[in-house]
């Protein structure tokens, strides 16, 4: 049997100066330890052992050299966390913020998410601490190459398949696609977000977003509510909120913040005209790392230095990334009348925000569940490439469309409480848990 602090103590000591990895692990064992505890067969598979550890972690030297012919030095990783369902799966973050820490706690919450899309993807995740803000063109193509050249030796397309995240778009997967593919010749989809010329998916770079506001729909149908005329907050200006933003004004809603380093975007006209959503991929592919132009394009106000939590909305969406909305934050929220809070980051919700709303039952949902539409269209892109053949933006999206309704019947099944309250944490992490602990079981060790 297991004790949960007694656990939690151990992995800190394993795992020392990795806070956000344990902030993951602790939310996925808080919810899963019931649920071992009655199956011996995981207890003495040492299940929580075995998948808080990752298979292997790959560190190494990126080289690169800017404008002015100065050498630079990052630190690349790949995190293989989890193979048990199918080839290693997850994104490649390019940030100042990357340690090893924060890569294992997205390749953590990466198995379980993989697990939820129902396709056949493990989980890992990777990246470096290169800060792409401010870099030129020439300069990135040299990091990514640099980087590839080293990557390429532990990934393939039936044993890693990276795609992007966080400062990786479609140039950057081009860049270290054409690099793989220097090297390796070979024409596998061993990158997804590719380019729709060069093997990508229709539909990839709208996904997250896109899937995101289809598990909303969800949640709010299961709460006899709608979509239309809800007030929305959205943090972030990258594709993910891009995608976020447009899917909630077709169905209905009226986004009014979007956000940046720099401060936020209050655009009470809403966010809703093709010209706006244009205009955030014109900012994003700036490289500038900021949204004050909206402001004066569209004559909508800005607040520097803060965030969108503090205007008074229906519905807040966290789109930028993890612990990005505080228990403060989610205090102003509720105290403003939020009904709904949908984690789109990977862990965009501090720990003790996370608690605060399951215990004010908002209903809230976590980013494992609620952003797992990105993966979903990369594993729908693997489909496609394995069967050399392309599907219509209208397949691709139907298919999305039901995965997202069956991750959040899924979270429904293992969630909901005996007061009608679901929790959507809890109800995501027990249906990823068991699919790959089963797998780990059947596998052996
Ligand atoms: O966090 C994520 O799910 C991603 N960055 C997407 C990963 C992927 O393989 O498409």
């Amino acid at each position: 049997m297991y004790n949960l602090e007694e656990f939690m103590a151990g992995l800190e000591r394993r795992n020392p100066a990795e806070p956000e990895f344990i902030q993951a692990s602790r939310e996925v064992i808080e919810s899963i330890i019931d649920v071992v505890n009655d199956n011996p067969a995981y207890v003495n598979a040492k299940i929580l052992e075995r998948i808080t550890e990752p298979d292997r972690v790959f560190s190494f030297k990126v080289e690169w050299e800017d404008d002015n012919g100065c050498v630079q030095v990052n630190r690349g990783y790949r995190v293989q966390f989890n193979n048990a369902i199918g080839p290693y799966k997850g994104g490649l973050r390019f940030h100042p913020s990357v340690t090893l820490g924060s890569l294992k706690f997205l390749g953590f919450e990466q198995t379980f998410k993989n697990s939820l899309t129902s396709l056949p993807m493990g989980g890992g995740k990777g990246g470096s601490d290169f800060n792409p803000k401010g870099k030129s063109n020439n300069e990135i193509l040299r990091f990514c190459r640099s980087f590839m050249t080293e990557l390429q030796k532990y990934i393939g397309p039936e044993t890693d398949v990276p795609a992007g995240d966080i400062g990786v778009g479609a140039r950057e997967i081009g860049f270290m696609y054409g690099q793989y593919k220097r090297m390796r010749v070979e024409n596998t989809g061993v990158l997804t977000g590719k380019g729709r010329n060069w093997g990508g998916s229709l539909v990839r770079p709208e996904a997250t977003g896109y899937g995101t506001m289809y598990f909303a729909n969800e949640m709010l149908k299961a709460h006899g509510d709608t979509m239309e005329g809800k007030r929305v907050a959205v943090s972030g200006f990258g594709n993910v909120a891009w995608g976020a933003v447009m899917k909630a004004s077709a169905l209905g809603a009226k986004v009014v913040t979007i956000s940046g380093p720099d401060g936020y975007i209050l655009d009470e006209e809403g966010i809703s005209t093709p010209e706006k959503w244009d205009y955030m991929v014109q900012l994003r592919a700036s490289n500038n790392d900021v949204v004050q132009p909206y402001a004066e394009k569209f004559k909508a106000k800005f607040f520097a230095g803060k965030k969108p939590w503090e205007v008074p909305v229906d519905m807040a969406f966290p789109c930028a990334i993890q612990n990005e909305l505080s228990l403060e934050d989610a205090k102003t929220l509720v105290k403003n009348g939020v009904k709904y809070v949908v984690e789109t980051s990977n862990m965009g919700c501090k720990a003790d925000a996370v608690t605060y709303l399951l215990e004010s039952k908002i209903p809230f949902a976590p980013g494992k569940a609620a952003n797992a539409g990105g993966v979903a269209v990369s594993g729908l892109e693997m489909s496609q490439n394995s069967m050399k053949l392309s599907w219509t933006a209208e397949e691709v999206d139907e298919k999305l469309h039901a995965i997202m309704i069956n991750i959040h019947a899924a979270c429904i099944a293992e969630g909901a409480q005996g007061d009608g309250y679901v929790n959507y944490v809890k109800g995501a992490n027990i249906a990823g848990f068991k699919k790959v602990a089963d797998a780990m079981l059947d596998l052996g060790y």
